[in-house]
């Protein structure tokens, strides 16, 4: 790798249980094995604690606080733009920037809310100009099976029911404009064979010519 290309913006997004941070933590450590700097993210994020509009996020995921859905929605989104231009100087400076969890699920996940009345396209327009990722991987698992590993946890979003809302609603979502960044992982297989897929996916994304111009921007 040339020290003057820029790093890679690399999403892992999924249902719940569907094994992200555990794919999230072998791909980071596989991509530094190659000699690669890479910089760990999540949303919402590790570091959103550190900032207002983190805590109210967590607090609102743990029920110890309700909000407005739209509210909310907005909430999960500035979260996003706090940290973008870190995403951007990272990237920039050859860092490949590895999330789970990233805009995908802020419009799925409030979409879901049945009784929100809130659309996929309203719940997007607030991510418009953030950093567009050079690959997703969707780690797809059915909700039945997902919920056999272990069971859901105490989340606000953690009930079968809108899983399976939420799964109907990433399918949607790629057959958009967003599903050109996204490639679907079958999830419901070994730790290692869902690493191989996504080593494969990433590599082939690290072939695209637009890896030779700078980020783009979520249109
Ligand atoms: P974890 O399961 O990864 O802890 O996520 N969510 C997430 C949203 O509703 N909007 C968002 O923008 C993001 C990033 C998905 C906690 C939950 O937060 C939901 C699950
Ligand atoms: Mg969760």
């Amino acid at each position: 790798m040339s020290p003057r290309s820029r790093g890679i913006l690399i999403v892992i997004e999924g249902l719940d249980r569907a094994g992200k941070s555990t794919q999230h933590a072998r791909l980071c450590q596989s991509l530094e094995r190659q000699g690669r700097r890479v910089k760990r993210m999540r949303f919402p994020g590790s570091h959103a604690l550190t900032t207002p509009i983190g805590k109210s996020i967590d607090a609102y995921l743990k029920g110890e606080s309700q909000q407005e859905d739209h509210a909310i929605h907005l909430l999960f989104s500035a979260n996003r733009w706090e940290a973008a231009g870190q995403i951007r100087n990272a990237i920039k400076e050859g860092i490949t920037v590895v999330i789970d969890r990233y805009y995908y699920s802020g419009i799925v996940y409030s979409a879901a809310k049945d009784k929100a009345d809130l659309s996929l396209k309203w719940a997007r327009d607030p991510e418009i100009g953030l950093p567009r990722p050079d690959v997703c991987l969707f780690l797809d698992i059915a909700p039945e099976a997902a919920a056999k590993r272990g069971g859901f946890g105490g989340e606000k979003y953690e009930t079968s029911s809108i899983q399976k809302r939420v799964r109907e609603l990433f399918y949607k979502l790629m057959g958009t404009s967003d599903g050109m960044d996204i490639r679907i992982v079958d999830a419901g297989r070994s730790v290692e064979e869902v690493e191989k897929d996504i080593m494969e996916r990433v590599k082939d994304a690290m072939d695209q010519p637009k890896l030779a111009k700078p980020l783009t921007a979520i249109l």
